[in-house]
């Protein structure tokens, strides 16, 4: 039974008491990030009323200048990050490349602005305008260089390397869902008290699941391991649950929500058009992968675990596939499999 009243707040901050040498930053930035996501929260659920959407640049009706959701958003995260202290550089899908900020505290004889911040601040931008669920996904780093603004070096680090990550969903109610490594941990937003309140402790994504969530009107454009794999899921054979169930929302944030708590496999591949895929290595894909390895499944590119991969560039897309455990490996076979009657032609 949860605990009805453990804000987020007190969540990690109890969390963050585990760790002696913790300073309460981590604690801190993460609470600015929950603060930015319920004023995001608000803008979305406003959306609708005083349209906003896709005006960019014009005025509303108070005579204010209006913005798109995803510049909205990623101006209040960037706002609330920069004004916080704690991080030396912010890297959002929206930029093109990192903000550097000054330690704000410098006074100080210690650093403060020790973290790096990933986001991207509105996930699933093609259905900003139709009402379905959206989300920010944000990830977490310790900086490398000793002090100042941060360098391309702090931002470019392997997923392993993440000391938080998680998600902000803004769907029939706004679910915040992270990890600090001690687990995952969800908590959705009581609109009349204005905080996040735990609702799912320690989740843990079912080993095996019968869902699968893929664009698949991209077929043709699958190699034919991918092809081979989806066509094995649609086959009949009660003892392995098949056929799947195909649930796909285009909304990575939502997709991936409901295959945590029901299980399922999430597929973003490679085809013949897109060599890396869509999905983001740094703002999505690697925040997801310890997630999902936090929570019992599994996280792959197809052939090596996606948070050992090598970041070249902050905006580098990698294919995804990401899920329970059973699933991704079965997948992962079939890609091998393919892999093994190419290099024998
Ligand atoms: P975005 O960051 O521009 O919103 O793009 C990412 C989105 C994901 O949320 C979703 O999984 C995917 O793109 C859907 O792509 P597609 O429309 O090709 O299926
Ligand atoms: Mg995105």
């Amino acid at each position: 039974m949860v605990n009805k009243f453990t804000t987020f707040y007190r969540h990690i901050v109890e969390q963050e008491r585990k760790f002696p040498e913790a300073t309460g930053q981590l604690s801190d930035l993460l609470a600015d990030i929950a603060l930015a996501c319920k004023v995001i929260s608000l803008e979305v659920n406003r959306a609708g009323l005083i349209d906003i959407l896709g005006f960019t640049g014009e005025e509303n009706v108070q005579g204010e200048q209006v913005k798109k959701l995803d510049v909205f958003a990623n101006d209040v995260l960037t706002h609330v990050m920069k004004q916080g202290g704690h991080i030396c550089a912010v890297c959002s899908e929206e930029e093109v490349s990192f903000i550097p900020i000054e330690d704000k505290f410098s006074e100080n004889k210690f650093v403060t602005n020790k973290y790096i911040c990933h986001f991207d601040p509105l996930d699933g931008s093609s259905n900003i305008d139709v009402n379905v669920s959206i989300g920010t996904i944000f990830s977490v780093y310790k900086r490398i260089t000793k002090s100042g603004p941060g360098a391309l070096e702090d931002c470019l680090q392997v997923g392993t390397e993440q000391v938080a990550a998680g998600y902000v969903i803004y769907g029939s109610s706004t679910v915040l869902v992270y990890t600090n490594g001690e687990g995952v941990h969800g908590f959705t937003l009581d609109p009349s008290v204005g905080e996040f309140l735990l609702s799912n402790e320690y989740i843990k994504i079912p080993k095996k699941a019968k869902t699968f969530s893929v664009n698949e009107g991209n077929f043709c454009k699958w190699s034919p391991g991918m092809k081979k794999y989806i066509s094995y899921l649609k086959e009949i054979d009660s003892v392995t649950s098949r056929p799947y169930s195909s649930r796909y929302i285009g909304s990575l944030v939502a997709d991936f929500h409901r295959n945590l708590l029901y299980g399922g496999i999430f597929m973003y591949p490679a085809d013949s058009k897109n060599s890396s895929g869509k999905l983001r290595l740094m703002y999505e894909a690697n925040p997801l992968s310890y997630i999902v390895e936090q929570a019992g499944g599994r996280s792959s590119d197809g052939v090596k675990r996606i948070l050992e991969i090598e970041p070249k560039g902050l905006h580098q897309r990698t294919p995804l596939f990401i899920g329970s455990e059973e699933d991704v490996l079965m997948l992962e076979k079939y890609l091998a499999e393919e892999r093994k009657e190419v290099s024998v032609k």
